[in-house]
């Protein structure tokens, strides 16, 4: 029973997560929407558009530049206060310029054109880990009640230990895909 149990509880899993990956789309950031990656007329330009947004990983963030007048420059949290482009981590110079998110964290972008940094041109996002959003309501309510339903003295079958496991598989299969079927 215990085992059967497990296996209900990995497809409900396999099914949600399944699920997630495919009710949760992408997002791309278009970064300060029609405004675009340009030098600002006041600093918190792209501090107020990224608290309008939620980033995951999996994102993507929109650069609309012109190449050469700006770039998208990567940097460490200790340079993008003082904007020291010294030591970037990644630079994109050719615009416009899509930048996929892949870690989770804070993540530190400025422009290294001339003064454009000083001037505002700079964004800082933070970055959620895929799968935190919607998933554990559903996934932890769902074994509950199944759970209840299994009767708890189980006679032990007496011969074949594979079948039973196995006919246990399908209608937790049913179930699964009943609950993926009604988010
Ligand atoms: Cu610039």
């Amino acid at each position: 029973m215990a085992a059967s149990k497990l296996v209900f509880v990995l497809v409900v899993m396999v099914v949600a997560s399944f699920q997630f990956q495919s009710t949760v789309a992408q997002t791309r950031h278009v970064v300060a929407d029609a405004f675009g990656w340009n030098i600002p007329s006041a600093a918190d330009t792209y501090t107020t558009w990224a608290s309008g947004q939620t980033f995951t990983v999996g994102d993507s963030l929109f650069f609309n530049f012109t190449t050469r007048f700006h770039d998208v420059t990567e940097v460490s949290q200790a340079a993008y206060g003082p904007c020291t482009i010294a030591s970037p981590i990644n630079s994109v110079t050719t615009g416009p310029a899509t930048v996929n998110l892949r870690t989770p964290g804070n993540h530190y972008y400025i422009c290294s054109v001339g003064a454009h940094c000083r001037s505002g041109q700079k964004l800082t996002i933070n970055v959620a880990a895929a799968g935190t959003a919607g998933t554990p309501p559903p996934s932890t309510s769902s074994p509950a009640p199944a759970g209840s339903m299994m009767p708890p003295p189980s006679p032990p079958p007496p011969a074949g230990n594979a079948s039973p496991s196995f006919t246990a598989v399908v209608p937790a299969t049913f179930l699964a895909a009943a609950l993926a079927f009604f988010y």
